[in-house]
């Protein structure tokens, strides 16, 4: 039995997945999708990986067996599948403890969140726009594209930041965690890789010091770090390439 990844490091619920393969020690085989270039709307890919045409997507293929591969898209899916199959059961209900309804709600809850409130207003692509496609309109789109994104986004850290600060501290004295454990779950990965993916270009969190802590304590994990150099690297590249033009390190201050 095989799993592959179909993926993409610059993609943030990629990246989740492929943290999550890593956490719970998980074997895995990974597949770039050129998704910037419409791999995933290519009809080998629907047809053969994901009709939802979009990555991550995982196929489960079994060599020796005749059964035909089992295939699935949307990151939360996955993630909640990797944990339901992976081996290392007390690992695996770490990070989605589906066998306990009352600690699985809130891992939900805030899976079901992240989309609406978090995903929805990443500013990564609006930034990439900005300083490659449109140079002279920087300073004005600033405002008209990039404005409302964080406007929308900063109610959002606040929910983030007011429930942080009512979670119990783990006992080891690290960050607090969203569901109140002593180890994150798929909940604070899910969060955690779309807010890094703004971080990487220079955002900072400095008006919400437990979402800081939080997420600096999550993007600390070693294979958080590991999975995340593509998009430090491209992060890096487009801040010092925009130069000062961008209020990134004081948008959320
Ligand atoms: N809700 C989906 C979102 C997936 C998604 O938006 N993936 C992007 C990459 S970050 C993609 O595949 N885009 C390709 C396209 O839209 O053609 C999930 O969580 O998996």
């Amino acid at each position: 039995m095989t799993v592959h990844l179909y993926a993409h490091r610059l993609s943030q619920p990629s990246r989740a997945a492929e943290i999550l393969l890593r956490e719970l020690d998980m074997p895995y085989a990974w597949h770039t999708v050129d998704f910037a270039n419409g791999e995933t709307r290519t009809d080998t890919f629907a047809a053969q990986i994901n009709p939802l045409q979009t990555i991550p997507a995982l196929v489960v293929r079994d060599t020796t067996a005749n059964a035909a591969p089992f295939a699935l898209g949307e990151s939360h899916a996955i993630l909640r599948y990797l944990c339901r199959t992976a081996r290392n059961r007390d690992l695996a209900a770490q990070w989605y403890p589906s066998d306990d309804a009352e600690r699985c709600a809130p891992v939900d809850l805030w899976m079901a969140w992240h989309h609406n409130h978090v995903r929805a207003y990443d500013m990564f692509h609006d930034i990439m726009n900005l300083h490659f496609t449109l140079p002279m309109l920087k300073y004005e789109l600033q405002s008209t594209a990039l404005k409302p994104l964080q406007d929308g986004l900063r109610a959002g850290l606040a929910t983030l930041e007011h429930h942080l600060g009512h979670q119990k501290n783990p006992s080891s004295g690290a960050a607090a965690t969203l569901c109140g454990g002593e180890q994150p779950t798929l909940a604070d990965l899910v969060i955690a890789c779309e807010l890094y993916q703004i971080a990487a270009v220079g955002y900072r969190f400095d008006g919400f010091p437990q979402l800081a802590r939080w997420l600096e304590a999550m993007a600390n994990r070693r294979h958080f770090r590991d999975v995340s150099q593509e998009i430090d690297a491209q992060g890096q590249t487009i801040r010092e390439q925009s130069g000062a033009y961008l209020d990134l390190a004081g948008a959320f201050s």
